[in-house]
């Protein structure tokens, strides 16, 4: 029985957040700053600590401090000053990789954001597992670290990448919030600066169990009504805020890279058969049709090719997919005796639901996909499934 038949919330929501980022790429970057305390930022008399690593945080630096403060606190630190094209490349290169996790992404900062789960937990053994491959991802493409919290809303997602920071990885569930939420003062409500905080604490308000429990005209009559509500709400784990998608993915796909190398025409088809049916899935979730499939296969050497086919109409049915893939696979000239070591599926040039379909009767079809994908729903994506098996990605 797979965890994600007992997951009830009615949104999941995924934080992530680098850990001591600038400084992580920087000790990535150079070997000998790995393990010692680096600070990042403004090197002159009046500059600032961007970030520090967690080594340097030990002797009580932090970020926004005064760069000849954490001089003195930390003596033998390395101290840097800041490379913005590397660490936005680093950004760019994870908000890229995310699009494999959802469709729907919010930036929040160069190294943090908002992934929206719901309605994929078919997609997933667990939360728990979702989130580690999100960390795995992440560290096997750019060497770096993340923090990742996944809870029912974006305020309880938000706290939980940081809970177990660094390389915290942190699933808040509804019945977790007075025990785990409440006991944290009210300076963790995602808003609270430091004015607030200070009359939230003069009415003798510490933790946000605190601020939950308390008497909404009171915090009112001291906050406005706009945001007492606000607070209130969030301190009891309430947080309608969608998660706003700044773009759209470019495109869905999912690809696996095998234990052993494939050596054979017809178990690669079987995979693709696995991987249409995958990508067929996770386009219908997010809605939407793609017009462009593309076939993605890499070689027992690496050499990586792509090969893609627009179709006259866009479609989100497995055996469309997988028919397109196929004709591309049995078009790429595979050198005799090479063992394929990865293959990836993914749609693309998206035209949102129900496009073409005055020229196209798909009543039918939708309405087959419907069934399918609601028992894929409630009892997990195996049960429905064409193909190979799945082999860890
Ligand atoms: P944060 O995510 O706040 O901090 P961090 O990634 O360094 O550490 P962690 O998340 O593990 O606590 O900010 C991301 C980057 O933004 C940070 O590496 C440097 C930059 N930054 C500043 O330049 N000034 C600041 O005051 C802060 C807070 C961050
Ligand atoms: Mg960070």
């Amino acid at each position: 029985m797979t965890e994600n038949r007992n997951e009830t919330a009615a949104r999941w929501i995924a934080h992530f957040d680098m850990d001591s980022f600038f400084a992580a790429v920087e000790q990535r970057d150079n070997e000998d700053y790995r393990g010692r305390p680096v600070i990042v930022g403004g090197l002159s008399a009046r500059g600032v600590v961007s970030t520090a690593s967690y080594e340097a945080r030990r002797y009580g630096v932090h970020s926004a401090m005064p760069m000849t403060t954490a001089r003195r606190r930390c003596p033998g630190g390395i101290f840097l000053p800041r490379d913005f094209a590397r660490y936005s490349a680093a950004s760019r290169q994870i908000f890229a990789l995310m699009e494999q996790f959802s469709p729907r992404i919010e930036p929040l900062s160069i190294d943090e954001g908002f992934l929206d789960l719901t309605g994929m937990e078919g997609l997933m053994t667990s939360l728990a597992d979702y989130g580690q491959r999100i960390k795995d991802a992440v560290h096997d493409a750019t060497g770096l670290v993340v923090s990742v919290g996944i809870a029912p809303n974006k305020f309880l997602a938000k706290l939980a990448s940081d809970l177990e920071k660094p390389d915290g990885l942190t699933i808040l569930r509804p019945g977790d919030i007075s025990r785990v939420v409440w006991p944290l003062p009210v300076s963790r409500l995602w808003g609270v600066g430091q004015k607030t905080a200070e009359r939230l604490l003069a009415l003798r308000l510490h933790t946000i169990g605190d601020v939950a429990a308390a008497d909404l005209k009171t915090l009112a009559a001291r906050l406005g009504p706009r945001l007492a509500n606000h607070l209130h709400e969030l301190a009891n784990g309430i947080d309608d805020r969608p998660v706003e998608t700044v773009y759209e993915a470019k495109s869905i796909g999912r690809e696996i890279t095998f234990e052993r190398d494939i050596r054979c025409r017809e178990e690669a088809e079987a995979q693709l058969l696995y991987l249409a049916g995958q990508v067929g899935w996770r386009l219908r979730r997010a809605g939407t049709r793609a017009r462009t499939i593309q076939l993605k296969i890499r070689l027992q050497d690496f050499s990586t090719y792509t090969r893609r086919k627009t179709l006259p109409e866009d479609t989100c049915y497995d055996e469309e997919i997988y028919e397109t893939a196929r004709e591309l696979f049995r078009a790429f000239p595979l050198p005799p005796g090479t063992g394929i070591r990865l293959l990836g599926i993914s749609g693309s040039g998206f035209d949102g639901p129900g496009a073409l379909s005055l020229f196209r009767d798909t009543r039918k079809k939708d309405r087959l996909y419907t069934a399918i994908d609601g028992l894929k729903k409630r009892f997990g994506e195996d049960i429905v499934r064409h193909g190979a098996g799945p082999e860890p990605s």
